[in-house]
């Protein structure tokens, strides 16, 4: 390994920055982990996590353990400088780069030359030239001294640990140089390809990339709208429509959720209003499917409570914000279960979420006994437990999001 990279201090130690952390570590280089949160540097330090995602404990452990991952709540002076921290929005859709830039304040001291600085979160364009003038204006005898770059990760959760090491990257510098540096830094745990350009098309590059699956998301959601009017079963639509050699639909859900696709292309958005105008409709369309989901779940009580003379019974099928993981982080199926419980919380209502035993809002009910249970089933995450219950025409069955699309 190069000399000049042999000590890490990675900035947010989450869902990115922890298994980054790790896998540097296993590659032998030294890592000075750091976060705000000290119950997340105690549970480090302890060789634990503090987040799911399989096979990252047994990196973590096995770092702690060999001496090459530390975490603590102070920045030590390093080689590299990684900042993996979140950025949020302010307002209504605006980003806020504040974490980067406190993160960037904090390690300014400690730079030195010859030194690698790092921003890996997702940022608005310019963020990279942003914090390049920060560190210049409190070190102007660093300038042109200091490597500057941004590098995103695009690693799927749940196969976090595989995806760090074998998806290509795009890695850019505020200079040719630093983008060199970037890409020799990353070429110590990096199996893949790494392809280099500058800060500004890095940053719109992990922009684009969850802006477009936002986009294409939309587009199947809109399918299902005019599907559901015009009585077509969109699964079977699209599943005919991408046997054209050049068509590939993705699939309809409940909505788009979790911190990154529903996220970032208000970050386009919010700096280039008046271009970015399917990207700002692909998000209102994708937030308007949930609401689209409550509303038909409200309907469908409505009749059932006229056809019978009794309310039904609801089964609100998953929570999560996709299949099979257990993060409700800005789940539409959590925002259409609550929609729903705000109308009526008289115990017609059950929730399910296989993946977690209990929830600080939600009781939970076991996902066979809602299913036996329920006049209505809203299928929202296809979950795979879902997927194996056998359709029951005697239900009224709302699948969102294709459990039974076979
Ligand atoms: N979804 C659909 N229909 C589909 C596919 C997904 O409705 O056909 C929904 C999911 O249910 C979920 C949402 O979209 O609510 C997002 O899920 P996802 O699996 O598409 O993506 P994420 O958010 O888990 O991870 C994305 C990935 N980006 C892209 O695929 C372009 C990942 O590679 C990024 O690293 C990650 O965002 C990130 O951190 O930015």
């Amino acid at each position: 390994m190069a000399q000049d990279f042999s000590k890490v201090t990675m900035i947010g130690l989450g869902y990115i920055g922890l298994p980054t952390a790790a896998l540097l570590a296993k590659n032998n280089i030294h890592v000075h982990g750091v976060d705000i949160n000290q119950t997340v540097v105690d549970t480090i330090n302890r060789g634990e996590i503090h987040i799911v995602e399989p096979e990252l404990n047994e990196y973590v452990a096995d770092a702690v353990k060999r001496g090459f991952l530390k975490a603590s709540t102070k920045a030590a002076e390093s080689d590299v400088y990684v900042i993996v921290v979140p950025t949020p929005f302010k307002g209504e859709h605006e980003p806020d780069i504040s974490y980067v830039e406190a993160a960037t304040k904090g390690i300014i001291p400690l730079l030195k030359e010859g030194d690698l600085y790092i921003i890996e979160s997702t940022s608005p364009i310019g963020t990279t030239e942003k914090m390049q003038s920060l560190i210049y204006s409190e070190r102007p005898e660093l300038k042109g001294k200091v490597y500057i770059a941004y590098c995103p990760e695009r690693v799927l959760p749940g196969n976090v640990m595989y995806e760090l090491e074998h998806n290509d990257r795009v890695l850019g510098g505020v200079d040719p140089e630093s983008t060199e540096k970037a890409i020799s830094f990353y070429r110590n745990f990096c199996k893949s390809e790494l392809h280099s350009t500058n800060a500004r098309t890095a940053e719109m590059c992990k922009l684009t990339e969850n802006a477009s699956r936002d986009a294409q998301i939309a587009f199947a959601n809109e399918l299902s709208l005019i599907c559901d009017k015009a009585d077509i079963n969109v699964w079977e639509l699209i599943e005919l429509a991408n046997k054209h050699p050049r068509v590939n639909i993705l699939q309809p859900g409940c909505g788009v959720g979790g911190h990154c696709i529903a996220v970032d292309p208000w970050f386009i958005v919010s700096d280039y209003p008046m271009e970015a105008r399917l990207i700002g409709k692909a998000r209102e369309i994708n937030n308007h499917k949930s609401f689209w989901c409550a509303e038909k779940i409200e309907n469908e009580k409505l009749k059932f409570e006229l056809k019978h003379g009794r309310k039904p019974k609801v089964a609100i099928m998953g929570l999560a914000f996709k299949p099979d993981i257990d993060d409700l982080r800005e789940s539409p199926a959590k925002y259409i279960a609550q929609k729903v419980m705000q109308s009526e919380n008289d115990g017609n209502i059950m929730v399910v979420e296989p993946n977690i035993e209990d929830h600080g809002v939600f009781k939970l009910t076991n996902y066979q006994e809602a299913y036996k249970g329920a006049d209505i089933i809203a299928f929202l995450v296809a979950h795979k437990e879902f997927k194996a219950l056998e359709y029951n025409n005697d239900k009224v069955i709302l699948d969102f999001c294709g459990v039974f699309k076979k």
